[in-house]
């Protein structure tokens, strides 16, 4: 494969970009190669800057459940675009969208919208403290909720990826306030939450676990944890920016019938672009200003062109039998990527669920962070670069998902298995 014009840019934007990247996930290091540059993506194709072709299993971190360029969010960009690209005051689309999620995600009465899932995240814990009137945060050991200091404690994606144990430049006034804690352990869930000393103002967590790659939560451990926090008075906030409108229309709270008293969304709600979100209960949200005393704002919040670009994805997405066909499509591919890995010698265990999988390189279950840090990252980084090598586009890290998205065709798919097949057999041999 040619990779001559990626290392020229690479090259350059070393010198004027820390690592070349504009976020770490994207450094290819843990992989041991340098990245490619991307010159365009179209369906379930990206196509780098000398001209190779990819499968795409990374969707842009999690938006493109369309695929790329789609249609319907390329038109809606098109005719909003003339219109002016920013405003700085309301407009309608920002109505529309917010009646469009707050309609979808079954627990949210009221939506802010943001420009990233850490904005949405780092808002909707200052907003539970104000709340509740207490301090601390409870989070669980290898997720990730964006990179503001409060959550730069046992995070999972990037973090976990590059090995980094806590962040320099976060002080540790603000750790102290955050309490991590294993996933999936209820026992330690509870003790945590009934332990008063704490002051605690609220639990966040990914309701399914994509950033130590995906890790599915055990029923009884959702249900405890909202149990225990209704109890206390404790604000539950669901990070759903990757599970949101990914595992139903009204993400994994509607599959799981738990519903948080917050949730955070990015990713799909944007079609794309920058945007982030967070909403809930009312009696909650009515604490932000200008309702409330609770402070929170934004230039580009609500953004015309991302509200544009996401009200074109929701509306494909809320069209009937969408998730039942991206379920049966990646069901059929993980059944088939499940038998290719059982009948090698290669260890590994295929955590799934909807259109989110993570296979792991180990061979025990993978139900927690410990249990994902047991996985073997070399072997992923020589897994990652066969299958970069003969064009599939699988993320740079054994710790984060592959999604499959509207656009993958049957044909596609079953390319990318021949492929998995033909890695599997080297990585045998190895
Ligand atoms: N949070 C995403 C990875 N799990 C990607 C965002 C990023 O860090 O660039």
């Amino acid at each position: 494969m040619k990779t001559e014009k990626s290392s020229q840019y690479f090259n350059k934007a070393c010198q004027v970009i820390p690592g070349g990247v504009n976020s770490p996930v994207r450094a290819c290091k843990s992989v041991g190669c340098d990245p490619l540059f991307v010159a365009s993506a179209k369906g379930s194709i990206i196509t780098d800057v000398d001209g190779n072709e990819f499968i795409d299993f990374v969707g842009s971190w999690g938006p493109m459940i369309l695929g790329h360029a789609h249609p319907d969010v390329v038109a809606a960009l098109s005719e909003t675009a003339p219109l002016g690209t920013s405003f700085g005051a309301p407009c309608p689309l920002e109505v529309e969208l917010a009646e469009l999620v707050c309609d979808s995600v079954p627990s949210m009465e009221k939506v802010r919208f943001v420009s990233s899932g850490t904005e949405a995240t780092m808002s909707a814990i200052r907003l539970a403290r104000g709340f509740t009137g207490r301090n601390k945060v409870v989070k669980f050991d290898g997720c990730y909720h964006g990179h503001a200091d409060s959550f730069l404690v046992k995070a999972g994606s990037g973090v976990i990826t590059l090995g980094i144990p806590g962040s320099p430049g976060v002080p540790n006034d603000i750790v102290k306030n955050t309490i991590s804690i294993p996933y999936n352990d209820s026992a330690t869930l509870e003790s945590t939450l009934r332990d008063e000393t704490l002051d605690i103002a609220c639990v966040i967590v990914e309701p399914v676990a994509g950033n130590m790659g995906v890790v599915v939560p055990d029923m009884a451990f959702l249900q405890k944890m909202r149990e225990l926090t209704r109890e206390l008075g404790i604000v539950l906030i669901f990070d759903e920016v990757i599970t949101g409108f990914r595992l139903a229309l009204g993400g994994a709270q509607e599959r799981f019938a738990v519903l948080p008293d917050l949730t955070c969304l990015g990713k799909i709600i944007g079609g794309g672009l920058p945007v982030g979100a967070y909403g809930g209960r009312k009696d909650i949200m009515d604490n932000i200003a200008p309702d409330g005393p609770v402070y929170q704002a934004g230039t580009l919040s609500g953004n015309p062109l991302a509200m544009a670009a996401g009200l074109a994805m929701l509306k494909v997405v809320r069209e009937p039998g969408f998730y039942q066909r991206l379920e049966e499509k990646s069901s059929w591919f993980a059944e088939r990527l499940a038998g290719i890995a059982g009948a090698s010698s290669v260890p590994t265990v295929l955590n799934r669920i909807g259109s989110m999988m993570t296979c792991f390189f180990t061979d025990a279950p993978v139900t927690d962070f410990e249990s994902a840090m047991k996985a073997d990252t070399q072997r992923y980084g020589k897994h990652f670069r066969q299958m970069l090598e003969s064009g599939v586009w699988l993320a740079p890290s054994q710790f984060e998902a592959a999604f499959i998205s509207a656009a993958h065709t049957e044909e596609e798919l079953e390319n990318a298995l021949v492929m998995t097949e033909s890695s599997f057999k080297k990585l045998a041999k190895s």
